[in-house]
């Protein structure tokens, strides 16, 4: 792999001139609002962000946003050959997965983060640059490029997802888990038989980890093989001493303690990924902080969700597009040609499947398993199935693929009752949990595919000929 740690990946992404330091900026709101105008309005390709010279905070303590969001840091992040776009970088992900062999992490005795230990009466998670991201939320959130890790109780294996992490005091943080993610699984069975649930918030790790950890792994495979898979060797773990779960070694931050049952307190509103504050604020577990461990110099790793596009969202719809790709082909679906969640819906809610027509009711299956596989269901909301010389990358051809090729009566099937979640604005409060699908299919109908009206465009013979000749004149 190309690099050791966050702190090497940096130093290779400042060479890619990817990499935008700031001193100066707060933590209230400036960073969040720097972050969305640079990610909104700026021109080009957006970079990190590292700020620094936090004002109220000592030199070094720094937080940093957009890590995974280009297509040039993800290549780099998962170990890739550079590539030319986001559909290359999801055939290229895609292929990994095809025979993917997961490498379990290895437990050392040293780590970076053990630098510093704060214990018990020390601990204050607010030594850190926590930033308040959108105007309208609940409280400072520590954790949003972060790794919420637990342990199965029953089963033994180790989870970790990115779920957030907000402060409510110097020892006490809120983590939201939405209904049926492995993490909500875990915890609910420590607390249906009231035990304490031991949770370790890493707020700081190799970007490779965060890929993991936002995206939708199988269910019993843990995020560490996962990701050490993608490094090719094992991501190396200390272990906690209050809960003895495995951290990290060279991560940055990392925080440890234990969740109860009976023990809520308001978590949010926050501004959230699809735009919106849809779950408001509602009671959820708090974390009691026991221990803090972090770098010297540590950093904060920072995802602000919001109207998108937004800071982390690019990585999410590129993993995501990879991973329902995989899932349909496992599930037995051929000539998928590729796979887009766009960036509009969140890498969740406008997904994209283009496929060679091969059958009758092909394009149907993809769209069916496309939108209730692992990595399509939770939140989900359009699939469209598009033919082969559609990109599905391509808004514009998606559209007038389902312009043109659909009659909405027989083109869009509903399902109704499917994964939905407190954080869909569409659902009225109190009542989040489902919602439906729509399957479209923008495929030419299989029946008379062939027969379909021929696509007014040149050929590619009349195209190379004029371009020969006129190249110039026509792009100058
Ligand atoms: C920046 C970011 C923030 C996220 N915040 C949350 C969250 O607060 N709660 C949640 O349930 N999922 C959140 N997710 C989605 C989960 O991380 C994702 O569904 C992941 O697959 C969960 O891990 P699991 O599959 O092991 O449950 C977030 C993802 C990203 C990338
Ligand atoms: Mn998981």
């Amino acid at each position: 792999m190309g690099y050791k740690d966050l702190r090497e990946w940096l130093t290779k992404v400042a060479a890619l001139q990817q990499l935008k330091k700031i001193n100066g900026a707060d933590w209230d709101l400036e960073m969040g609002a720097i972050t969305e105008l640079i990610y909104r309005d700026g021109k080009g390709v957006p970079p990190a962000v590292l700020f620094d010279k936090v004002p109220g905070y000592p030199e070094g303590f720094r937080a940093l946003f957009g890590m995974t969001c280009s297509i040039e840091r993800m290549a780099l992040t998962l170990g890739f050959p550079p590539v030319k776009n986001g559909i290359e970088l999801v055939q290229t992900y895609r292929d990994k997965l095809k025979d993917f062999r997961p490498v379990a992490p290895k437990t050392v005795t040293e780590g970076a983060i053990f630098e510093n230990v704060d214990r018990g009466e020390n601990v204050n998670v607010l030594k850190f640059p926590a930033p308040m991201l959108h105007e309208d939320d609940g409280g400072r959130y520590i954790g949003t490029g972060c790794l919420v890790i637990t342990r199965d109780p029953e089963e033994g294996w180790v989870n970790f997802g990115t779920y957030r992490v907000m402060v409510h005091d110097e020892k006490s943080v809120a983590f939201y888990i939405s209904p049926g993610k492995h993490g909500n699984l875990h915890r609910r069975k420590y607390f249906e038989k009231k035990e304490p649930c031991p949770v370790v918030v890493c707020a700081g790790q190799d970007p490779v980890l965060f890929l993991a950890s936002g995206n939708e792994v199988s269910y019993g495979l843990s995020e560490y093989d996962y990701a050490g898979g993608f490094k090719g060797e094992p991501i190396e773990v200390v272990h906690g001493e209050y809960t003895g779960l495995p951290i990290p070694a060279s991560a940055e931050i990392a925080l440890e303690g234990e969740a109860f049952y009976d023990d809520l307190k308001d978590e949010g509103p926050f501004g959230e990924w699809t735009g919106y504050y849809a779950s408001g604020g509602r009671p959820e577990p708090v974390i009691r902080v026991k221990n803090v461990y972090f770098r010297n110099d540590p950093i904060l790793c920072c995802a602000r969700p919001g109207r998108p596009p937004s800071d982390y969202l690019l990585s999410k719809c590129v993993v995501k597009s990879a991973m329902i790709w995989d899932e349909l082909e496992k599930a037995g679906i051929p000539n998928v040609r590729g796979v887009w969640c766009h960036e509009a819906g969140g890498g969740r809610m406008f997904n994209i499947v283009s496929i060679e027509q091969s059958y009758p009711g092909h394009s149907k299956q993809a769209g069916m398993v496309a939108s209730q596989c692992h990595a399509g269901a939770y939140l989900g909301r359009f699939v469209i199935v598009v033919d082969e010389d559609i990109d599905p990358s391509s808004t514009f051809d998606v559209l007038w693929a389902m312009a043109s090729r659909t009659d909405p009566v027989e083109s869009i099937e509903i399902i109704k009752r499917c994964w939905s979640g407190p954080l869909d604005p569409r659902i009225p409060v109190g009542k989040k949990g489902f919602n439906s699908r729509a399957i479209i299919d923008a495929c030419r109908p299989w029946e008379w595919k062939d027969k379909f009206p021929k696509v007014v465009e040149s050929s590619p013979s009349l195209r190379k000929k004029v371009l020969k000749k006129w190249h110039n004149v026509i792009f100058e």
